[in-house]
């Protein structure tokens, strides 16, 4: 049996030995071979999953669609009625799910707790948002016409999220896309499947009260394999993806080759500024919170500070300093401030990381290594490390999903840090830690950061939910969650209307018959 309670969150959230990996109807089945989920945090064998076949697929697609039928003719305030529930639900089962997403995932409690949160706090904003699908009316060129647009449901929306936010990303894009009368189906990662056939059990029990068809939100498991399948399938009009800029690239490029849309939320090479007008205390928890925090396996997590020169050394020496003070064990113990990271192999690209850092030049200042002994038995757990290094290298260049902190150093003003910051592939979050209004302005200006997200005198990561998540370059450009990034999961639509007896045709054009 395991400790922290996690058998008893797992029978809470209804996960067996072995599950079932698709759900469509009132039935939950999947005839796929199994795939094993095993935790990080203690390496044990969790449960099994049988993923989903071609067969599988097809019934999904028909009970998807079949329910999408009903679900879009109930007004858009009844569907937020049951996003409200379903807000209500995760409420209730907020500590077992934030225990589950812990224990597979490998990230604190507390950042499970604060995932579930976020799931809870877009389910909130999409109950007001389903009394808010506006659309604007224009004034027709025409007497006696009028124009408005309206925005109607989509379809069904495919949704492949990663591992490193197993449940918030599907709730961002599944209680937004309800809403809007869409259904879902989601392939989670094949890393954490647990996490999505606890979200899909829960939502199961709220349709299932309101005499609804499960079919609103289907769950298929496995592997690119069968994320392929949606990304193939005309029948769904949206794709929204989350994950490396590789698998980004390969999922746009069929569903533009079918000419469906996609939204696309994938790499981070996210970096902090700061200045010689930077609160320094403010710096390092931000960079600390944000290199280490989920052992820097989130898109927006801290990879590269740019440091001024002339606080450089401070700077650095204070960084340092809160590194000595980092606990690395179980996460589900809430004294450690870093767990492991997902796997062994995502053990082996850190490693090849800070080899690659010091092959091209770089030095290490904060040793890295990966932890062995008593309490780290799965062979996950990494030590964050912090090497000096260039902008140019291509290692930080580079994504590395892992808790690996460059330090690089600017001299001039703010606009030569702005150009180290904007001197990557990637686009997705960026800060700038200054007292100076005119840095902090430029920095957010036009000529400022080319990034999604900029933040000043916050970290990069831990974005609130009410605004547009997402960022440029390869980062995908696709946005989620807040402001109204709703928009793309509603077709819109033009409507004029002729209350005249005349027919006349616009741009003034006569045409007598
Ligand atoms: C992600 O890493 O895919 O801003 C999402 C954050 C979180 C979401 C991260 N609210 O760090």
């Amino acid at each position: 049996a395991l400790d922290f309670g996690v058998d008893t969150a797992l029978k809470v959230l209804g996960i067996k030995k072995t599950n079932n990996g698709t759900s469509t109807g009132s039935t939950n089945f999947g005839s796929g071979e199994e795939i094993s989920s095993y935790s990080p945090v203690d390496g044990a064998l969790i449960a099994k999953v049988n993923t989903t076949t071609n067969a599988d697929y097809e019934k999904v697609l028909i009970a998807a669609t079949s329910a999408y039928a009903t679900w879009r003719t109930k007004p858009a305030p009844q569907r937020g009625e049951i996003v409200r529930q379903f807000g209500d639900k995760l409420r209730e089962y907020k500590e077992p799910l934030g225990k589950l997403v812990s224990y597979e995932m490998g990230k604190s409690y507390q950042e499970g707790l604060g995932e579930v949160q976020e799931m809870i706090d877009i389910c909130d904003f999409a109950v007001g948002l389903s009394r808010q699908l506006h659309g604007l009316t224009m004034h027709s060129e025409r007497p006696g016409h009028r124009m408005y647009e309206q925005y109607h449901p989509l379809g069904v929306v495919g949704i492949i999220s990663a591992f490193n936010f197993p449940v918030a990303v599907w709730a961002w894009n599944t209680a937004l896309a309800w809403i809007c009368g869409d259904v879902c189906i989601w392939k989670p990662s094949e890393k954490t499947p647990l996490c999505g056939i606890a979200c899909q059990n829960i939502a199961a029990e709220v349709l299932k009260a309101n005499n609804l068809p499960e079919g609103i939100s289907c769950l298929i498991n496995g592997d690119y394999k069968v994320g392929e399948l949606m990304t193939n399938d005309v029948r769904i009009p949206l794709i929204s993806a989350t994950g490396s800029t590789r698998m980004g690239k390969i999922v746009a490029q069929t569903v533009a080759g079918r000419l469906g849309k996609s939204l696309l939320e994938l790499g981070g090479n996210n970096a902090i500024i700061v200045t010689p007008d930077a609160d320094i205390k403010m710096t390092v928890i931000g960079a600390v919170f944000g290199a280490v925090g989920t052992a820097g396996q989130r898109c927006t997590s801290t990879r590269r500070l740019i440091i001024h020169e002339s606080i450089y050394d401070k700077v650095k020496t204070a960084i340092v300093d809160a590194y000595k003070q980092l606990r690395i064990g179980n996460p589900l113990d809430e004294k450690n401030h870093v767990g492991p990271l997902i796997d062994t192999g995502a053990v082996a690209m850190y490693q090849k990381a800070l080899e690659k850092v010091v092959a091209e030049g770089g030095k290490i200042i904060i040793e890295g290594g990966v932890l062995e002994g008593k309490g780290y038995e799965s062979g996950c757990y990494v030590k964050p490390a912090i090497a000096e290094a260039e902008n140019s290298f291509e290692i930080v260049q580079h994504e590395t999903f892992a808790p690996i902190l460059y330090l690089l150093k600017y001299k001039g003003d703010v606009t030569d840090a702005i150009a180290i910051q904007n001197g990557v592939a990637q686009g997705l979050s960026s800060a700038i830690m200054t007292n100076n209004l005119r840095e902090a302005e430029l920095f957010l200006s036009a000529n400022g950061s080319d990034c999604g997200i900029a933040n000043v005198n916050i970290g990069t990561s831990g974005a609130e939910i009410g605004g547009a998540f997402g960022g440029e370059k390869e980062t995908g450009g696709g946005r989620e969650s807040g402001s109204d990034a709703w928009k793309i999961y509603m077709r819109r639509q033009t409507n004029t209307i002729n209350y005249t007896t005349e027919l006349p045709l616009a741009q003034g054009i006569k045409f007598d018959l």
